[in-house]
């Protein structure tokens, strides 16, 4: 079989662990590697946890170390949301597999001269990491296939601040590097996507236990966590599970259910830092609208507007089986 290749970018939490198992055992998916980003979880336990993650798939998929911070803002982790090591608190014995130590921004640009226009990227943390990628190699990030992004809110609620989605808050200005890269087809896919009918609820979390797979009860174990904060905090019904929404959506085209492109563009400033501006109505493609604050823009990203949910859930079951 002729695999799709992905190469994946986390800052592996529980949510990122549950999207990079999809992705591993996702039949016609080849992963190239992992890199790890400074997000959820400092680089040293994302590591951890990535390649726990690799190990529990019995692949040798390669986890490489990236960005340690963000390029300006300080560092701003999430184990008050996924549990001290990121898992909810399980846990987990140490991997085996170990990290290798290449420089994942010169393997990813091997992998794209290789591979020109057949590489999918997933980025499922803070974008420090492309951002550096594309400042080093600009040309080589445009022969990527396509990109998609879990990150932003598409004209809706923060998870935050009232205005910002944490994977963009956390470094706005590497979003905004990548925003404007020029590449003609990233997807961003918002966390108001994981919520409402997206979360897994009681009754779906206790038939994945139903599969007695090693896979299946890793990714609702290691979510509890999530699952107490999603529902003190956001008063959202279920479990929420941004990453492997996002994933689903690069595996699976028919996930998506609307999806349209719009210029976005990331605030880096003020009360709003870190929003994602999604032009809706394309106003800013009118001359009567521009002005000394907004110049004429084009459209640069694909925003997914709305997702099968019965799709996204049976990528997701599919992967947890055996
Ligand atoms: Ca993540």
């Amino acid at each position: 079989m002729n695999k799709r290749k992905f190469f994946i970018d986390t800052d592996t939490a529980s949510d990122d662990a549950v999207a990079l198992l999809m992705a591993l055992e996702w039949e016609d998916v080849d992963v190239l590697g992992i890199s790890i980003v400074s997000g959820n979880m400092p680089i040293e336990q994302g590591s951890i946890n990535a390649r726990y993650t690799v190990e529990l798939c019995k692949k040798n998929t390669p986890v490489y170390i990236g960005a340690d911070k963000p390029l300006k803002k300080k560092r701003e982790h999430a184990d008050w949301f996924h549990g001290p090591d990121g898992m909810g608190g399980m846990n987990y014995p140490a991997p085996k597999h170990p990290e290798t130590e290449d420089d994942f921004i010169e393997v990813l640009r091997g992998h794209i001269d290789e591979n020109p226009n057949e590489i999918t990227l997933v980025t499922l943390g803070p974008l420090t990491n492309i951002a550096d990628f594309i400042i080093k190699y600009p040309d080589s990030f445009l022969l990527l296939k396509n990109i998609v992004i879990m990150g932003g809110a598409s004209n809706t609620v923060g998870n935050v601040t009232p205005a910002a989605e944490y994977n963009i808050w956390c470094d706005p200005e590497a979003a905004d590097i990548v925003f404007k890269s020029q590449h003609p087809d990233i997807t961003m896919v918002g966390w108001e996507l994981c919520r409402g009918g997206a979360n897994l609820t009681e009754e779906e979390m206790a038939y994945v236990y139903t599969f007695e797979t090693e896979k299946g009860d890793f990714t609702i174990d290691c979510n509890k966590h999530a699952l107490d904060s999603s529902k003190n905090w956001l008063g959202d019904p279920g479990l929420g599970l941004p990453d492997p929404v996002a994933m689903a959506v690069a595996l699976d085209k028919n996930v998506i259910k609307r999806e349209s492109k719009h210029n976005v563009q990331i605030a880096l400033e003020g009360p709003s830092r870190g929003m994602t501006i999604v032009d809706q109505l394309h106003v800013g493609e009118n001359e009567p609208n521009i002005d000394e604050w907004w110049s004429k823009t084009e459209r640069n990203i694909n925003v997914c507007w709305e997702i099968d949910n019965d799709a996204w859930k049976e990528a997701l079951y599919s992967t947890l089986k055996s």
